[in-house]
């Protein structure tokens, strides 16, 4: 299925000037030194007291990678900051000897960060597969985006050494030792730090106090304490609890903010920002958070809303916070779960409902009891496997187009009946068919309504048939979707529901012309991680020193741009780092053409919605009442190569 071995063949990658987003020098990472330390284990070195502030020696490295046997019985730590080159999906491994550790945060806040791979043991230098622990997970990252790295080793006699290793966009495979061309140094804490509860902890109790570490230039902190991320990230006012040269603040206590105690099954969330000497100059601090569990019980496994749950698998939960004892309640009907009463009372946190159909969706409830007061639980569900699944648009799904076509994995059944329509409670029997249909075109839609729909299935060979599917529902668009990039699959073209990306919008492939090409060599040919909304976008990678590089659809449906009053294009996009500096243009009809007001829009490395006044076209000569097609591409007056995302291209009236 691969259509492009050619340009595969011609593709060159060039990584020279490097660059941030943050401004600070890339180029080496700290490395410190603990002597004097016996043992091999990571913990000989983090229970020690001169650990973690007090180092014997320091040095900055051009790598993260050390020399080979300096010594015996001392501990090391690497840390710093890590900048990818690109969007996407890295692996790391960790080689060392003795034990090592290799950790990175979800952003630049040392405490979100969590340990990704290790050596338990030991390896020789560059050894990198002997423990599969040494290598971790995929980790989406952000082009440019800063985050905490850091390393730790503890050596106790023969060879020692400590490497980490990376493979990603730009990078390629790894293992890769990552070069200082994508770190900078730790600095010190110029932040406030060491949130105690930890961030993300879970507080058994309504009251804490909360303690952090100061940043090295704090005389007084500005303490921001709330249930809402947004309001304690935006240092909303009713959030400020004040400033104050203590570290730590008690809540959730009387005398003290939250004087009726925090609420059970809330998470809060809490920033600290340094004030320094001056009483000016501030360093907004990281959100972190915590939560009181629930008073009911919580975690349920299988999750709420489930779907192909092995049928001899057993329910468990969390327990409340404050409860004794449960009460469950199990069965295939909503509302007889939810009106249940009399269940005996029950001990542990796990249930066992005896061997469950298949295709059925089951309801379960678990009241907490607490000694005085009885809570009652949620009513959570879950499907077995065999039933139908794979909804889309997917089940809840927001701004969906008009004109969707709906598709569905079958279940057990051999036959299945579409049910569709806006009112949940009284569904039409909108069509019936046999397995291998599984598609249903409801044709034009209201905008911004919200519709339903089910299919069930029969199977006259199985005794359980037959099976009624789960309810699903989305909502349409309150604007007018050109393309959202989401109805693109991987089908052979040889099958009728086939409808590959780069066969609706037409790329230079083969046309020695034009430089872009739309769509991955193999499927999945759309985008599917970096996607501005659904599940997919339209990658274009460009080289425009043959002349251009743009890509048209021709449009088949959703001509007429005038309906509703809508008066403007917008078109969703994002480039690369490594992109030339160009702008980005769009031509309605193959003449009419507008240009992006940013000389350097293809170097934008987050979602930006381009806005474009319809009027711009029509004076152009565009007939609006009659749109043939659109065309996207970079403007190259460079002959630069790259690559851009394109996404939801929508037509929007008039805010009301
Ligand atoms: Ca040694
Ligand atoms: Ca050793
Ligand atoms: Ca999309």
């Amino acid at each position: 299925m691969c259509r492009k071995l050619m340009y595969l063949a011609s593709f060159v990658l060039l990584l020279s000037l490097f660059s941030n987003a943050s401004g600070q020098p890339t180029g080496n990472i700290l490395w410190e030194f603990w002597y004097d330390m016996s043992g091999t284990s990571v913990t000989n070195l983090t229970n020690d007291p001169r650990y973690p502030d007090n180092p014997d020696m320091s040095e900055l490295r051009e790598s993260f990678d050390s020399e080979l046997d300096p010594d015996d019985d001392y501990g090391c730590r690497v840390r710093g900051y890590l900048y990818p080159p690109a969007d996407g999906d890295y692996e790391f491994w960790v080689s060392g000897d003795d034990n090592c550790e290799l950790w990175l945060s979800e952003n630049a806040d040392p405490s979100s960060a969590s340990k990704i791979c290790e050596v338990p043991g030991w390896t020789n230098q560059h050894e990198w597969t002997k423990f599969p622990q040494q290598k971790s997970t995929f980790i989406t990252l952000q082009g440019g985006k800063k985050y905490y790295i850091e390393g730790l080793m503890k050596e106790g006699g023969g060879g020692d050494t400590l490497t980490a290793g990376w493979g990603g966009p730009v990078i390629g495979e790894g293992p890769v030792v990552i070069d200082g061309a994508y770190l900078s140094p730790w600095l010190g804490w110029s932040t406030a730090h060491n949130p105690d509860p930890a961030n993300g902890a879970e507080v058994q109790d309504t009251w804490s106090s909360v303690i952090w570490g100061p940043g090295n230039t704090a005389v007084s902190h500005d303490v921001y304490f709330g249930d809402n991320f947004d309001d304690v990230n935006a240092g909303a006012e009713s959030t400020f609890l004040g400033n104050q040269t203590k570290t730590d603040i008690v809540v959730g206590f009387p005398g003290f903010p939250f004087p009726d105690g925090l609420v059970p099954g809330t998470t809060y969330y809490w920033r600290i920002d340094d004030v320094e000497a001056d009483g000016t100059t501030k360093h907004k601090g990281f959100v972190w958070s915590f939560s009181i569990p629930p008073k009911t019980a919580y975690n349920p496994d299988p999750a709420d809303g489930s779907v192909s749950i092995d049928p001899n698998e057993d329910l468990s939960w969390t327990e409340g916070f404050g409860s004794i004892l449960h009460y469950v309640y199990f069965g295939d009907n909503f509302d007889e779960v939810s009106n249940a009463t009399g269940a005996l009372p029950h001990g542990s946190t796990s249930y066992e409902p005896g061997s469950l159909k298949l295709a059925q969706t089951y309801y379960w409830r678990v009241d907490a009891f607490h000694g005085a007061e009885t809570y009652k639980g949620d009513v959570w569900s879950f499907t077995t496997e065999g039933a139908v699944s794979s909804p889309s648009p997917a089940n809840g799904a927001v701004d969906v187009t008009q004109t969707p076509v709906l598709t569905w994995a079958p279940g057990l059944g051999a036959s299945h009946e579409v049910y569709f329509g806006a009112d949940a409670t009284s569904l039409e029997l909108k069509g019936s068919g046999n397995l291998g249909s599984e598609s249903f075109e409801p044709g034009q839609l209201e905008w911004n309504t919200t519709y339903y729909w089910r299919i069930d299935e029969a199977n006259n060979t199985n005794a359980e048939s037959p099976w009624t599917g789960l309810l699903w529902s989305f909502t349409t668009a309150d604007f007018l979707i050109i393309d959202d990039m989401e109805a693109y699959n991987d089908l052979d073209p040889a099958d009728p529901a086939s409808n590959r990306i780069f066969l609706a919008w037409l790329d230079g492939f083969g046309d020695p012309t034009n430089g872009s090409l739309v769509g991955y060599d193999n499927p999945p040919f759309a985008e599917q991680r970096i996607v501005h909304s659904g599940s997919q976008s339209m990658p274009m990678s460009y080289d425009s020193s043959v002349g251009k590089s743009e890509a048209t659809l021709t449009l088949t449906s959703n001509r007429d741009w005038t309906v509703k009053g809508v008066d403007t294009l917008t078109i969703w996009f994002r480039g690369s780092l490594d992109n030339a500096a160009e702008t980005l243009y769009v031509t309605l009809n193959g003449n009419a053409r507008v240009d992006h007001d940013n000389p350097d829009a293809a170097t934008v490395m987050s979602w930006t919605p381009w806005n474009i006044d319809l009027t711009r076209f029509a004076d152009q000569g565009v007939n609006l009442t009659n749109v043939n097609s659109i065309t996207v591409g970079p403007n190259s007056v460079t002959g630069g190569t790259g690559m851009m995302y394109f996404d939801d291209i929508r037509l929007y009236p008039p805010a009301p």
